[in-house]
């Protein structure tokens, strides 16, 4: 074969694959990222998370077509086969060593700017409307409305909880969000901002609803915090589950959170105080020791300090 004809055949083959990954390109962007990108969520921080890691990965796609298309460029240009003889003379710069020292050093500082700026947004508790308390139990979940007199426990539902018995005889299949479901799901309105303070009273478990675009422990004798606020038109049911392994039925304390208008919710939680008044419950369980926040992010215990509305 001669050197025309070799590369005749590879630039083909370079044709070829260009267009076998240009249509590659378009049938992902049909799908619009279907299952290879993150969700964007339903509140204002996961939109937020969502649009810094579409930001941060074109970076990425940037430096990387930069990078590589100069390296096979120069492999390509510049082989022996060609004629290509090394250089001898630049051994060392000291200029082009600053260069590419400088060079990623910009970008970096640039992509610290937004990822600082959305980090500083994600611990921002201010300004909250509604605190609720969320306690983790081996293995349930406890709701807490504080300063509104309701709080209950959300356990697995009844049907998950029979066909996940040994020899239940129930297909898992035939039950409707297996394992995702709960007895009292948590309801809170859409377009408010809601503190949660995360507690446990046994073991380390973890609050996690993936639309929510929030994780985080729920430490005995600490109270972490977390806000969410679900957009104003993103009402509906959302889930999630317990998400640090917590023991034996770590996988049966699923988290369903209903969001509902703020004018739903507040009939919701008017017909909830009520009940619970009639009922003459007050708390399900002895008070666990309350929170006061301290600076650091994290909550020290301090037994009789209630917790108060953020200002
Ligand atoms: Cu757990």
């Amino acid at each position: 074969m001669s050197f025309h004809m070799k590369n005749a055949f590879a630039r083909r083959a370079l044709q070829a694959a260009s267009a076998t990954l240009f249509a590659a390109m378009g049938s992902v962007a049909h799908a619009e990222w279907g299952g290879l990108n993150m969700t964007q969520g339903v509140t204002v921080l996961s939109k937020k998370i969502y649009g810094l890691h579409q930001l941060i990965m074109w970076v990425c796609v940037v430096l990387a077509v930069a990078v590589f298309g100069v390296m096979i460029y120069s492999l390509v240009k510049f082989r022996r086969s060609k004629g290509a003889e090394a250089d001898k003379t630049m051994l060392h710069s000291t200029k082009v060593e600053i260069v590419w020292t400088v060079i990623p050093i910009l970008i970096l500082v640039g992509m610290a700017v937004p990822i600082a700026k959305t980090l500083i947004e994600i611990e921002d508790m201010g300004k909250v409307d509604l605190n609720i308390k969320v306690t983790g139990y081996q293995w349930k979940w406890e709701y807490e409305y504080l300063n509104q007199d309701v709080s209950f426990f959300s356990t697995l539902d009844q049907k998950s909880n029979a066909a996940r018995q040994l020899n239940s005889g129930v297909d898992p299949g035939t039950v409707e969000h297996y394992l995702l479901n709960v007895d009292n799901p948590l309801v809170i309105p859409a377009g408010v901002k809601i503190r949660f303070l995360l507690t446990a009273q046994d073991v380390i478990h973890a609050w996690w609803v993936p639309a929510f675009g929030m994780k985080k422990d729920a430490i005995p004798g600490y109270v972490n915090e977390i806000w969410v606020q679900v957009e104003a038109d993103k009402v509906g049911t959302y889930r999630g589950q317990c998400a640090e392994l917590c023991g034996q039925d770590h996988g049966f304390m699923p988290i369903v959170v209903e969001v509902k208008s703020p004018a739903e919710f507040d009939a919701w939680l008017r017909a909830k105080q009520a009940e619970q008044k009639v009922a003459g419950a007050t708390s399900p369980t002895e008070p666990v020791a309350q929170a006061a926040p301290v600076s650091d992010g994290t909550t020290a215990m301090a037994s009789a300090a209630p917790v108060t509305r953020a200002q």
